[in-house]
């Protein structure tokens, strides 16, 4: 549905970069609707339990530190098929294969230093959306040009 929302955030790096502005205007520009949005420091045991799939990586460790380096800025994005599509907006986890066009293969170089987050499942999006936000910080509201963007 039109309803479908997926969690996106924009990393330490990104933020230091100075890219949250042009992160948040590739998402809005493709029609996507903006639902929620924060800037924190995120604490450790958030982030355990948003990587709990990474536990047992060998990066893990470095992830965590990296991700607790500095401010991120975490939102929620609503529209048909978002999870998919911003999926492929962002870009190979790697960058070094990411397509040039993605937001990772136009803004990063390095696996450990990719820029931003996205879930990558409509079930991984709720249970992440529960993680960073509370029910009232999103907002339910209707794009006066809906009908410009979905029939
Ligand atoms: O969903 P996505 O961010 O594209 O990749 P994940 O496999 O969920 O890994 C999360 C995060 O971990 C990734 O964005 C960078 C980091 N990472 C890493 O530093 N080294 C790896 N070999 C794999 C992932
Ligand atoms: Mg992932």
């Amino acid at each position: 549905g039109v309803r479908e929302r997926t969690l996106i955030a924009v990393k330490p790096d990104g933020v230091q970069r100075h890219l949250v502005g042009q992160i948040m205007q590739r998402f809005e520009l493709k029609g996507f609707q903006l639902v929620g949005l924060k800037m924190l420091q995120a604490p450790e045991e958030l982030l355990s339990q948003h990587y709990q799939d990474l536990r047992r990586k060998p990066f893990y460790p470095s992830l965590l530190q990296y991700m607790t380096s500095g401010p991120i800025v975490v939102m929620v994005w609503e529209g048909h098929n978002v999870v998919r599509t911003s999926r492929i907006m962002v870009g190979d986890t790697n960058p070094a294969e990411a397509q040039a066009g993605t937001i990772r293969g136009d803004f990063s170089i390095h696996i450990s230093r990719n820029v931003i987050h996205a879930s990558d499942s409509v079930e991984g999006a709720k249970r992440e959306i529960q993680l960073w936000f509370h029910g009232k910080e999103l907002i339910d509201w209707t794009c006066c040009n809906h009908s410009s963007i979905y029939q």
